[in-house]
This record gives C-alpha cells, structure tokens and sequence, in this order.
C-alpha cells in the first residue's frame, strides 16, 4: 500500500504523507515514494506548483523509530546517502516552488522535510521540534544543518539543536518571528491559507519562479561577480520564454497577465 498520497488540481501537486498511525513517520517505503513523487512533479508540465503536507494530526515526526532495527543490516551512513539525501536533493532541484504545509507537528528528518520547501505555511496548532536528534544521541540530518543556519543565523540554529528536550516546541508565532515560515494560519483557515499560497504560486511564472531558485540556491557559495554573471546567464533563459513575453504585453495592455508556465 502506498504511504503518500497525490493529487493535482489546477497546477498544484499535492503530496500527502499518509501514515498518521505513525504521526507520518518515514520509513523506506515513504522516502522513496516521496522522492519519486518529487521527480514525477518535475517531468509534468501540468504541475506549476508543490504542495507537501501530512494526513491526521502531524506533518512528519521523522524517522520510524519503530523500523531502526528492522534496518541493522544498513549503516546510517548509507541509509542517508542512498535513501533520504536524494529526496532533498530532488527537493532542491526541483525547479517549481515547493510549500510545506505544515499541519502539526514536525520533529527529526520532517523538520528537515520542512526546511527543504521553498516557502512553509504553518498551522497555529504545529510545532517544529530540531531538539529530536539530540534527543536520541544523534546529529541534525537531511540537510537541517544547511537549511537552518542559513535562515535563522548559526548561534540560533545551535541553539536550537542543542536544547536537547524533545519538548521544546517551537511555536508557529516564534517560527513566523524566526523567518522559518511565511504565513501561520488558525486550523480552520490553514487548508484555505495553503490553497490560496499554492494557486497563487502556480499561476506564477513557472519558468521564472524556477530559475530563481535555481539562482538563489547557488548565492550562498558565490562571489559577487559569480553571482552577477549567473543573473545574466538566468535572465537570458527568463527573457526566451513565453511568460516574458505575455507580462510585458499585459503590462503594456493594461491587464493582468495570464502565465501558462511556459
Ligand atoms: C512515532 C514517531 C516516530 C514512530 C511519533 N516513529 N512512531 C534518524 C535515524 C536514522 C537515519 C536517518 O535519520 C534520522 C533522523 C531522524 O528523524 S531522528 C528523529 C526521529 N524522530 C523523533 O525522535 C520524534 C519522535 N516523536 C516525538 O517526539 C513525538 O511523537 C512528536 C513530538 C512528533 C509528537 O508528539 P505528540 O503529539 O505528543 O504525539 P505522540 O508522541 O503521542 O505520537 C503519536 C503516535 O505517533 C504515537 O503512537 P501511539 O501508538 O502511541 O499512538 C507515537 O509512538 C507515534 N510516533 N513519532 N518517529
């Protein structure tokens, strides 16, 4: 039986992670599933925008904690290599904006899902947890450790990996404070708030929205003069392609444009 679910309506994929028994704890089947969804979403034209979120009451509680022994023939080492780091990879590659929509709480290896989005909607009734590594005797993973400091600053992100009380919740007003989301929404509204993001984003420019992550991504190991010669090199693909040339000509028609992603 598949662990996730998926959905497209109207230019946004929807990936639902299906195991609320397990709070929708990864385990094997569910990486990969995740990361082929991913892939699938970037060969569909269809597909403008991605939405990932979690079934019941939880967004992700990282890994099954359940399944770690099922797995002692597998080193951590290579079950990270050749399970979760190519479904953040994927994440990061991907060149469509890609939400979190984080329905409750996320802990381990789903706050690090959280991360790897693009932009993260946040239900008042969620918490990001980054004290469950420690909490269990082991060190951030799934590109937590590159995502974190790189939007709350260093000293935060140890800070918050080091208070190693499994309980220690942050909120999603202290997460809207910390720049780790962009929108926190009551649970009666949050299904609302994150359709309103997601058809926002995927009537959007796909082409555009996606070069600029791609330009974003590399800003952090680029000099100046690097970074400027990418914006060239991006704004020439950006300039080719028909999305350009309908904004322009909805901007000189006086109308709102209508993009079609390409
Ligand atoms: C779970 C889990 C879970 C199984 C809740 N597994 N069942 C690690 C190892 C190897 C390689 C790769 O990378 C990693 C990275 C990691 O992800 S390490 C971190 C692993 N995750 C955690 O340590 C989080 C553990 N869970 C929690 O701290 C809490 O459950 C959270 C804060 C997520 C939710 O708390 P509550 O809202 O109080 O719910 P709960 O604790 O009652 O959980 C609900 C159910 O979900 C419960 O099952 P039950 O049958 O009693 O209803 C939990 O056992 C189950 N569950 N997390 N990771």
């Amino acid at each position: 039986m598949s662990t996730i679910l998926y959905d497209l309506n109207d230019g946004v994929a929807t990936i639902t992670l299906n195991r609320p028994d397990k709070y929708n704890a990864f385990n094997d089947t569910m990486i990969g599933e995740v990361k082929n969804a991913i892939k699938s979403a970037d060969r569909d034209d269809a597909v403008r925008a991605v939405v990932i979120t979690g079934a019941g009451k939880g967004f992700c509680a990282g890994q099954d904690l359940g399944d770690v022994d099922e797995r002692s023939n597998i080193t951590f080492m290579d079950h990270l290599r050749d399970k979760y780091n190519p479904m953040i990879l994927a994440m990061n590659r991907l060149e469509k904006p890609i939400i979190a929509a984080i329905n409750g709480a996320a802990a381990g290896a789903g706050v690090s899902l959280a991360l790897a989005a693009d932009i993260r909607v946040m239900s008042t009734k969620a918490s990001l947890i980054f004290a469950s590594f420690a909490a269990i005797g082991l060190v951030p993973d799934n590109g937590v450790s590159y995502y974190l400091p790189r939007i709350v600053g260093s000293a935060k992100a140890l800070e918050l990996f080091m208070l190693a009380d499994r309980n220690h919740r942050i909120s999603a007003e202290q997460a809207l404070n910390l720049n780790l989301v962009s929108y926190i929404a009551e649970p009666e509204a949050f299904d609302e708030t994150v359709k309103e993001v997601a058809s926002r984003l995927a009537s959007l420019p796909t082409r555009a929205l996606g070069l600029t992550k791609r330009m974003v991504n590399v800003a952090w190991e680029n000099s100046l003069e690097e970074q400027l010669d990418i914006e060239a090199q991006l704004q020439e693909a950006a300039s080719r392609t028909a999305d350009h040339h309908e904004g322009i000509q909805a901007f000189l028609d006086k109308r709102e444009p209508q993009f079609t992603g390409k």
